[in-house]
């Protein structure tokens, strides 16, 4: 590099600084998620150029010290002078902010968050990276050290004139990320994920540290095959997936869906490979297309007498597994996290896209279309009965005021963000937790016996449970379309079982229904465990507590192990009087409280989660609690 400094090579200097000094603007979090967007902002490039038709490949390796290289087969990033900063394009794509790789070409630009654009954040947060483009039968190498390119470009040899790509390897800062050390699982969801959303594009995924291990995706059928995944390990209702594909003004569709037998509706929304789950317009139109066309297709064909009343859109979801897939030249997002799509043309594409394709389905397969209604029909009449039950609640809280259940005992504070509730499973628990508790910020809902699964349940039953009612008063929130996350009666709600195997499977079906009824108070971090300890310690009148294995062992060899220990394995809550409680499980001084974390990024890799531990079938259940047992003792979800 020159010695003189102009006013553009300043400008990039503090561009980059900028992005190491505030890493969290620019990749959310420094934690073990910032560190795999790392990654994904990578991988984008090469998808991008695979998206513009010029990319059939992407590899991408974990290597041995942690770095990570990832390799396509596109054209390689432009090496010649760009004449605004006098710099080789690569160079200005590594050390220039916000200077995405967007060097015209055909195809869809992508412009969601940082995506194709975060080559150079990557590299102001990477302690070195190294560029090598092949190209012409040259090879061009570049090396960065936080940020900051350490050579020129150089070519550093020939190749085969036919090879053209790039790769990229890069080493994570330390000094920036709290965790360095990439997980392959977390990986492989998203990449995998990635070649779903884009037909015919190979991935390949290795881990060479040691644990060695390799993966390829590569999905000729795209999202079509998407659905059938999604649909693994639950029983669709028909065999063939249903796939509507088209462009309108612009937007190029894909929508594919299949139903399954359960009754909740799994939609995923994608704008340019960008997941959605705020949904938006082009879930918008792929709804009103899918009532209306039904309705129309049952009246025609006699499914539905004429005199009876329309199918409603959600009669019509209950158990459909969909993937929306829309690619658009400039998307706007909208919404609080900027994750709904606002652009009215998509709602227009895909109505349309998926109106005429689906008639025609509905024509040539009629028996799928009898099974669909049939499923309809039944959602219609338990969401009919459930409306009555609700409307009965409804119009006592309206009459009596706010009726909070009979078990529930609240606190006496009315700021909500000072309170906190526990869920305390069994009366006996309840009864000590009651005693405990702090009575001006914590309130106790004892819940009895099982708690309903509503995986497995229809809306009309789920309405009638008695401790699902109690829930569901006592939060204040509401649920699904009544939600309002403002009307929250308590800042934590905090789960607490017994630390053994049915207390792991009654936390489960409560976070099943949160997950499935309330998902925001997951996502914005209201949902808790409480961690009750597992042992005591007793020795000369001192008492310590034990909250895993390991902590008992480095207390027994801090205190030295001997006959006057009395260690006590706590098989419950019950066997912990009131004060014990409050001392290891209810105290905010002291306790120790786990926080349930909703990753948007893995969204479809989560329901698996739920519907694998509390559906019918047994088999995937037993292999995913074996595959995952560290997951499922944590109930990190
Ligand atoms: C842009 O238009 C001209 C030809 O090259 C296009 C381009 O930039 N292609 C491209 C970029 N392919 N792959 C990349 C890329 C790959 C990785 C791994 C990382 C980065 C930052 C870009």
């Amino acid at each position: 590099m020159g010695t003189e400094y102009g006013a553009d090579q300043i400008q990039i200097l503090e561009g980059l600084e900028a992005v190491r000094k505030r890493p969290g603007m620019y990749i959310g979090s420094t934690s073990a998620r910032g560190l795999h967007h790392l990654v994904y902002e990578i991988v984008d490039n090469s998808v991008d150029e695979a998206l513009a038709g010029f990319c059939t490949q992407i590899d991408v390796q974990i290597n041995q010290d942690n770095s990570i290289t990832v390799i396509d087969n596109g054209r390689g990033i432009p090496v010649d002078i760009q004449k605004k900063a006098g710099l080789p394009a690569v160079e200005v794509v590594f050390t220039v902010l916000h200077a995405g790789g967007k060097f015209g070409g055909g195809g869809y630009k992508v412009s969601g968050g940082l995506h194709g654009v975060g080559a150079s954040v990557v590299n102001a947060l990477s302690q070195w990276l190294e560029v090598d483009i092949y190209k012409e039968g040259q090879i061009y190498h570049q090396r960065y050290e936080r940020g900051k390119a350490i050579s020129s470009l150089e070519i550093i040899g020939t190749c085969d004139p036919e090879r053209h790509g790039t790769q990229v390897r890069f080493m994570p800062d330390d000094e920036i990320f709290e965790e360095t050390v990439f997980d392959y699982d977390t990986l492989r969801i998203r990449l995998q994920e990635t070649a779903f959303l884009t037909k015919a594009l190979k991935i390949i995924l290795r881990d060479d540290r040691e644990e060695k291990r390799e993966k390829t995706f590569h999905y000729e059928g795209g999202i079509k095959e998407f659905a059938t995944y999604l649909n693994r390990g639950k029983s669709p209702l028909y065999d063939q997936v249903i796939y509507c594909e088209g462009e309108r003004d612009k937007v190029y569709v894909e929508v594919s869906m299949q139903h399954n037998d359960s009754y909740t509706e799994n939609i995923y929304t994608f704008v340019n490979n960008i997941n959605t789950p705020e949904g938006g317009t082009h879930l918008t139109g792929f709804r009103n297309a899918l009532t209306k066309t039904f309705n129309d297709y049952a009246k025609k064909n006699k499914l539905l007498k004429e005199s009876e009343p329309s199918l409603s859109g959600e009669d019509i979801r209950e158990g459909l597994t969909a993937i929306i897939s829309v690619k658009i030249e400039e998307p706007q997002f909208e919404g609080q996290t900027k994750q709904k799509l606002g652009n009215s043309e998509a709602r227009l594409a895909v109505d349309s896209v998926v109106s005429e394709q689906l008639t025609y389905f509905l024509e040539q397969n009629p028996a799928v279309a009898k099974a669909m209604c049939e499923k309809s029909i039944l959602a219609q009449r338990a969401r009919a009965a459930a409306r009555k039950a609700r409307d009965l609640t409804r119009r006592k809280t309206a009459l009596e005021g706010m009726a909070l259940p009979g078990k529930l005992a609240d606190c006496s504070n009315k700021d909500p963000e000072k309170c906190e509730i526990y869920i305390v499973e069994g009366d006996s628990a309840g009864g000590s937790a009651k005693t405990a508790r702090s009575r001006d910020t914590q309130a106790i809902l004892p819940l009895r016996g099982k708690i309903l699964n509503v995986e497995k349940a229809r809306l009309d039953k789920i309405y009638g449970n008695a401790e699902i009612k109690a829930m569901i008063t006592a939060f204040g929130t509401g649920i699904h379309e009544d939600f309002d996350i403002t009307k929250l009666r308590y800042n934590k709600i905090i789960i607490m079982t017994d630390a053994d195997v049915d207390g792991a499977h009654i936390s489960t079906l409560l976070l099943t229904f949160l997950y499935r009824f309330m998902p925001e108070l997951i996502r914005q971090g209201h949902v808790y465990l409480a961690q009750p300890p597992l042992y005591k310690v007793e020795k000369n009148k001192k008492v310590w507590y034990a909250y895993s294995d390991g902590e008992l062992n480095s207390i027994l060899v801090d205190i030295g192990r001997d006959n006057n220990n009395k260690i006590q394995r706590y098989k419950g809550l019950g066997e912990m009087d009131a004060e014990q409680l409050w001392e290891t499980t209810m105290d905010p001084e002291r306790r120790i409280l786990l926080r349930v974390n909703m990753d948007d990024d893995v969204a479809s890799e989560l329901d698996l989660t739920f519907t694998t531990l509390m559906g019918d079938q047994v088999e995937p259940r037993r292999e995913f609690i074996e595959a995952n047992a560290k997951y499922v003792q944590n109930l990190d979800i």
